[in-house]
């Protein structure tokens, strides 16, 4: 599809492309697919003697890379419109004054109940490269380990949960508490990350609403579109977005935006200062008989050491 008519299915003030240049457009016989190539190299033997080379014009038409798309601007964004639905984002910069973002910041990063998690990938354990906790009456299972069940809400928390929900009016919940559940991430600097993942565990319902809120430093929030089946995997020419989320910025992924794309939050290698990240969501008892963790689309979260830009 043309970038001009991606752009008017947007909704809001959309989308400015990144100032980079675009990757550079590969052509098929560099994808991923070999069966594809369609440069060919032939030996001519005519009079039995090896004649020279011929250089075969490409069959199918070299691809483009998308340009990565930004979003920072308030807004209500449509960002894609399939497979699965409309995939929904809602960014609200300073949806938090700065001054109260200041104290909550300070309050969250000394007395919230902050470890270092242990995931399970491909039979191997690794220490997640963030601190989290969990709020919420049922544990929650990502990566072959739990985290157990925790009713001890932060009084402030309580607070930010009731104002995040109100926001999200309108956006699959109809105000009060939209949101049972609470996971925290701490990125202690810019080492500090969350891999390729979508939030669709079992566990999060069918199309789950994420409330997200950033206090602390700056990070880049990166979404790619996951690709059709016949990519088999391959994500060179997906859609990408990315958000700079900063202190007290609001950010809803509603609709199919769990089902169609995945995020990240990638290492970078200049310095960062500590950030937290609040995301509020709703989780159900796992039906009798599931494993629980298990991912509803099976789009496995990458290991989190690999999260890079
Ligand atoms: O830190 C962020 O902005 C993203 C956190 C995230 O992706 C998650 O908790 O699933």
């Amino acid at each position: 599809m043309s970038d001009k008519r991606q752009r008017a299915r947007v909704q809001g003030s959309w989308a400015k492309q990144l100032p980079k240049q675009p990757r550079p457009a590969v052509p098929h016989s560099q994808s991923a697919n070999p069966a594809a190539a369609s440069w060919g190299v032939h030996r001519q033997t005519t009079s039995g003697n090896f004649q020279g080379v011929e250089f075969n014009q490409p069959i199918k038409p070299v691809r483009d890379v998308p340009p990565e798309k930004i979003i920072d601007q308030a807004g209500d964004y449509e960002i894609s419109h399939g497979p699965s639905g409309v995939s929904r984002l809602r960014l609200v910069p300073g949806f938090l004054p700065a001054q109260e973002a200041d104290w909550m910041f300070s309050k969250l990063l000394a007395e919230l109940p902050w470890s270092q998690k242990t995931n399970i990938r491909q039979g191997e354990a690794y220490a997640e490269p963030r601190l989290t906790c969990w709020f919420g009456e049922l544990p929650y299972t990502y990566a072959r380990s739990t985290m157990a069940a925790n009713t001890k809400w932060h009084p402030l928390l309580m607070n930010l949960r009731r104002a995040v929900s109100e926001a999200c009016g309108g956006g699959g919940c109809s105000g009060g508490d939209c949101f049972n559940s609470l996971l925290c991430n701490q990125y202690r600097d810019g080492h500090d990350s969350i891999g390729w993942h979508s939030d669709d565990e079992a566990s999060l319902g069918p199309r789950p609403v994420v409330a997200s809120l950033s206090l602390g430093d700056s990070r880049v929030f990166s979404l790619r579109k996951k690709p059709p089946p016949e990519e088999n995997g391959d994500y060179t020419y997906v859609e990408r977005i990315k958000i700079p989320l900063g202190h007290g910025t609001l950010l809803l992924m509603d609709g199919a935006t769990q089902d169609d794309w995945q995020h990240q939050v990638a290492k970078e290698y200049h310095d960062r200062g500590p950030r937290i990240n609040l995301t509020f969501r709703s989780i159900f008892p796992e039906p009798q008989g599931h494993r629980p963790g298990t991912k509803l689309h099976f789009s496995n979260r990458q290991a989190d050491v690999n999260a890079t830009n």
